[in-house]
C-alpha cells in the first residue's frame, strides 16, 4: 500500500475527464487499495481517481464515522436523479480550506462494478449522495468550486494563486 500525492486547484490535471476502466485486474484494485489508504489518512469522505492523477473511472468512499462504509466504485454511473433538490456544504481534498454550498439532487441511483468487475446498484441519500455526485464529477473533469458563481471562482482562483507564490517565496 502507498499514499498518492493528491492534486490541488488549479491544476488543469483535475480537468481531465477519466476513461473508463476496461478490465478490472490486479492493477485497479492496487490503485483502489492506495486511494482507500489515501482517503483515510487525508483524512476524506471519498476520493476520485482523477484528483491523485490517474484518469481512469475509480472512486472509493466511506461517509461512516467508524470506517464501516468503504465502498469502491469503478465506471459509477447515475442512473436516476430525485427531482427534489438539496443544498449541503461541500469541501474537497483538491481545494483545502474552502467549504461552500451547493445544491444537487437530494437522492439517487448508482449503477458501479464492484472489484471483482460484477455489477451493483444502490440508492444513496444525505452525504452519500452529495458524496457520489461529487465524485462523479471529478472523473468528469470538474471539481466542486465550479458549481459556484464566476465572481466567486474567479476570487477564489486569484487567492490561491497568490498563496502559492507566497509560498514559493521563502
Ligand atoms: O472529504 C470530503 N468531504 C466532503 C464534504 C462535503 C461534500 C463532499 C465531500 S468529498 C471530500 C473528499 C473529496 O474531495 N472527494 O473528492
Ligand atoms: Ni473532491
Amino acid at each position: 500500500m502507498a499514499l498518492l500525492n493528491i492534486l490541488h486547484y488549479p491544476d488543469k490535471r483535475l480537468h481531465k475527464v477519466a476513461k473508463p476502466v476496461a478490465q478490472v485486474d490486479d492493477r485497479i484494485r492496487k490503485l483502489a487499495a492506495d486511494m482507500i489508504e489515501t482517503m483515510y489518512d487525508a483524512p476524506g469522505v471519498g476520493l476520485a481517481a482523477t484528483q491523485v492523477d490517474v484518469h481512469e473511472r475509480v472512486v472509493v468512499i466511506d461517509v461512516s464515522e467508524d470506517k464501516e462504509g468503504l465502498m469502491v466504485l469503478i465506471n459509477p454511473e447515475i442512473i436516476s436523479y430525485s427531482d427534489e433538490q438539496k443544498t449541503y456544504e461541500e469541501g474537497c481534498l483538491s481545494v483545502p480550506g474552502v467549504y461552500d454550498e451547493v445544491e444537487r439532487p437530494s437522492t439517487v441511483r448508482v449503477r458501479a462494478l464492484n472489484l471483482e468487475g460484477e455489477p451493483f446498484e444502490f440508492d444513496a441519500e444525505g452525504l452519500l449522495a452529495v458524496c457520489v455526485q461529487h465524485e462523479i464529477d471529478h472523473l468528469n473533469g470538474r471539481v466542486f468550486v465550479q458549481h459556484l458563481s464566476m465572481l466567486k471562482q474567479t476570487r477564489l482562483k486569484a487567492k490561491l494563486r497568490k498563496e502559492q507564490r507566497e509560498l514559493e517565496r521563502v
